[in-house]
Protein backbone atom coordinates (compact mmCIF):
# COMPACT_ATOMS: atom_id res chain seq x y z
CA UNK A 1 0.00 0.00 0.00
CA UNK A 2 0.91 3.34 -0.88
CA UNK A 3 1.18 6.00 2.02
CA UNK A 4 -2.07 7.92 0.90
CA UNK A 5 -4.28 5.38 0.98
CA UNK A 6 -6.32 3.19 3.44
CA UNK A 7 -7.94 -0.17 2.11
CA UNK A 8 -10.82 -0.57 4.17
CA UNK A 9 -12.70 -3.53 4.70
CA UNK A 10 -16.47 -4.47 5.53
CA UNK A 11 -19.32 -6.96 5.66
CA UNK A 12 -20.82 -7.79 2.62
CA UNK A 13 -23.51 -10.61 2.70
CA UNK A 14 -23.37 -10.17 -1.14
CA UNK A 15 -20.25 -11.18 -1.73
CA UNK A 16 -18.46 -14.94 -1.50
CA UNK A 17 -15.92 -14.16 1.23
CA UNK A 18 -18.54 -12.29 3.63
CA UNK A 19 -16.48 -9.13 3.26
CA UNK A 20 -15.45 -6.40 1.06
CA UNK A 21 -13.40 -3.77 0.68
CA UNK A 22 -12.70 -0.13 -1.25
CA UNK A 23 -9.92 1.88 -1.28
CA UNK A 24 -10.14 5.35 -0.22
CA UNK A 25 -6.91 8.23 -0.72
CA UNK A 26 -6.58 10.16 2.36
CA UNK A 27 -5.81 14.09 1.68
CA UNK A 28 -3.01 13.98 4.02
CA UNK A 29 -1.63 10.95 4.08
CA UNK A 30 -2.50 7.98 6.39
CA UNK A 31 -0.72 6.58 9.15
CA UNK A 32 -2.03 2.74 10.88
CA UNK A 33 -4.46 2.02 8.83
CA UNK A 34 -6.70 5.29 9.05
CA UNK A 35 -6.42 9.04 7.50
CA UNK A 36 -4.31 11.65 9.49
CA UNK A 37 -5.73 14.33 10.29
CA UNK A 38 -9.16 14.13 8.68
CA UNK A 39 -12.48 14.82 10.23
CA UNK A 40 -15.77 13.52 8.96
CA UNK A 41 -18.42 16.51 8.39
CA UNK A 42 -21.09 14.26 7.15
CA UNK A 43 -23.51 12.51 9.75
CA UNK A 44 -25.50 9.46 8.88
CA UNK A 45 -28.53 11.78 9.02
CA UNK A 46 -27.65 14.14 6.45
CA UNK A 47 -27.10 11.18 3.97
CA UNK A 48 -30.87 9.84 5.03
CA UNK A 49 -29.52 7.35 7.35
CA UNK A 50 -30.31 7.17 11.53
CA UNK A 51 -27.36 5.93 13.49
CA UNK A 52 -25.80 9.03 14.50
CA UNK A 53 -22.59 10.25 13.42
CA UNK A 54 -19.80 8.83 11.02
CA UNK A 55 -16.67 7.23 12.65
CA UNK A 56 -14.84 6.40 9.90
CA UNK A 57 -14.62 8.68 6.66
CA UNK A 58 -15.87 5.87 4.31
CA UNK A 59 -19.18 5.26 1.94
CA UNK A 60 -20.15 1.81 3.45
CA UNK A 61 -23.79 0.48 3.92
CA UNK A 62 -23.55 0.82 7.31
CA UNK A 63 -22.13 4.08 9.37
CA UNK A 64 -22.57 5.32 12.84
CA UNK A 65 -22.55 4.11 16.10
CA UNK A 66 -25.17 1.92 17.83
CA UNK A 67 -25.04 1.44 21.90
CA UNK A 68 -24.10 -2.14 22.28
CA UNK A 69 -25.69 -4.20 21.82
CA UNK A 70 -27.34 -3.36 19.14
CA UNK A 71 -25.59 -2.91 15.76
CA UNK A 72 -25.83 -0.22 12.88
CA UNK A 73 -27.28 -1.65 9.97
CA UNK A 74 -28.20 -0.04 6.84
CA UNK A 75 -28.40 3.41 8.68
CA UNK A 76 -30.69 1.45 11.69
CA UNK A 77 -29.76 0.35 14.57
CA UNK A 78 -31.11 -3.07 15.13
CA UNK A 79 -30.51 -5.95 17.66
CA UNK A 80 -31.75 -7.07 21.07
CA UNK A 81 -31.98 -3.58 23.34
CA UNK A 82 -35.55 -3.38 22.84
CA UNK A 83 -36.13 -0.68 25.65
CA UNK A 84 -33.35 2.51 24.27
CA UNK A 85 -35.20 5.09 23.88
CA UNK A 86 -33.98 7.07 20.83
CA UNK A 87 -32.62 3.85 18.72
CA UNK A 88 -35.62 4.42 16.06
CA UNK A 89 -37.29 1.36 16.43
CA UNK A 90 -40.35 1.18 18.98
CA UNK A 91 -39.53 -1.90 21.38
CA UNK A 92 -41.24 -4.05 23.49
CA UNK A 93 -42.05 -1.74 26.79
CA UNK A 94 -42.38 1.49 24.48
CA UNK A 95 -45.25 3.36 23.22
CA UNK A 96 -46.32 6.56 22.18
CA UNK A 97 -46.10 7.94 25.82
CA UNK A 98 -42.65 6.49 27.18
CA UNK A 99 -40.82 6.84 23.35
CA UNK A 100 -42.75 8.89 20.61
CA UNK A 101 -39.57 9.11 19.35
CA UNK A 102 -39.68 5.98 18.23
CA UNK A 103 -42.98 4.94 18.10
CA UNK A 104 -44.44 8.01 17.04
CA UNK A 105 -46.87 10.63 18.71
CA UNK A 106 -50.42 9.50 20.10
CA UNK A 107 -52.95 9.24 18.02
CA UNK A 108 -56.89 8.73 18.69
CA UNK A 109 -56.26 8.87 22.79
CA UNK A 110 -59.39 9.95 24.48
CA UNK A 111 -59.88 11.67 27.97
CA UNK A 112 -61.55 9.95 30.71
CA UNK A 113 -62.23 10.99 34.08
CA UNK A 114 -63.29 9.76 37.88
CA UNK A 115 -64.60 11.63 41.14
CA UNK A 116 -64.79 10.05 44.29
CA UNK A 117 -67.82 11.31 45.49
CA UNK A 118 -69.64 11.17 42.60
CA UNK A 119 -70.28 14.36 41.07
CA UNK A 120 -70.68 18.02 42.48
CA UNK A 121 -71.60 16.67 46.24
CA UNK A 122 -70.76 19.35 48.54
CA UNK A 123 -71.14 17.23 51.90
CA UNK A 124 -68.28 15.02 50.62
CA UNK A 125 -64.60 15.68 50.05
CA UNK A 126 -63.91 14.08 46.75
CA UNK A 127 -60.82 13.56 44.97
CA UNK A 128 -60.88 14.14 40.97
CA UNK A 129 -58.83 12.92 38.14
CA UNK A 130 -58.77 13.29 34.44
CA UNK A 131 -56.77 11.23 32.58
CA UNK A 132 -55.42 10.93 28.55
CA UNK A 133 -55.48 7.50 28.15
CA UNK A 134 -53.72 6.06 30.60
CA UNK A 135 -51.48 9.15 32.07
CA UNK A 136 -52.88 11.13 34.91
CA UNK A 137 -53.20 15.18 32.95
CA UNK A 138 -55.12 16.67 36.05
CA UNK A 139 -56.14 15.90 39.51
CA UNK A 140 -58.32 18.19 42.22
CA UNK A 141 -59.14 17.70 45.48
CA UNK A 142 -62.09 19.54 47.44
CA UNK A 143 -60.70 22.30 49.19
CA UNK A 144 -61.94 24.93 51.74
CA UNK A 145 -61.26 28.83 51.52
CA UNK A 146 -62.89 30.18 54.79
CA UNK A 147 -66.70 28.95 54.05
CA UNK A 148 -66.14 29.08 50.63
CA UNK A 149 -65.82 25.19 49.19
CA UNK A 150 -64.26 24.75 45.78
CA UNK A 151 -65.75 21.21 44.56
CA UNK A 152 -64.17 19.29 41.49
CA UNK A 153 -66.59 17.26 39.16
CA UNK A 154 -66.02 15.94 35.94
CA UNK A 155 -67.76 17.56 32.79
CA UNK A 156 -66.99 15.78 29.54
CA UNK A 157 -64.82 13.50 30.86
CA UNK A 158 -62.57 16.84 31.93
CA UNK A 159 -61.75 18.27 35.23
CA UNK A 160 -63.95 21.19 36.11
CA UNK A 161 -64.48 22.54 39.16
CA UNK A 162 -67.34 25.27 40.40
CA UNK A 163 -67.22 27.04 44.03
CA UNK A 164 -70.09 26.99 46.89
CA UNK A 165 -70.41 29.46 50.18
CA UNK A 166 -71.40 26.46 52.71
CA UNK A 167 -75.52 27.38 53.46
CA UNK A 168 -77.43 27.09 56.57
CA UNK A 169 -75.62 25.98 59.89
CA UNK A 170 -72.51 23.93 57.70
CA UNK A 171 -69.61 25.66 57.61
CA UNK A 172 -66.50 24.32 55.25
CA UNK A 173 -64.24 22.32 56.83
CA UNK A 174 -61.62 19.67 55.12
CA UNK A 175 -62.53 20.08 51.62
CA UNK A 176 -66.70 19.75 52.53
CA UNK A 177 -69.83 21.61 53.77
CA UNK A 178 -70.59 20.25 57.15
CA1 LIG B 1 -66.75 16.03 43.28
CA1 LIG C 1 -67.22 17.23 47.08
Amino acid sequence: MDNITVREYFCDNLSAGGYNSEFYKCPNGCKEGACIGQICKDTCSSLGKQCGTWTICNVSTNCGTCIAPQICSNGQCVGSNTTLCGDGICGSGETCTNCPKDCGACVNQTYTCTDSDGGINYNVKGITTEYLGSNITATGTDFCSNSTLTEYYCSSSRLAKTTYTCSGNATCIGGACI
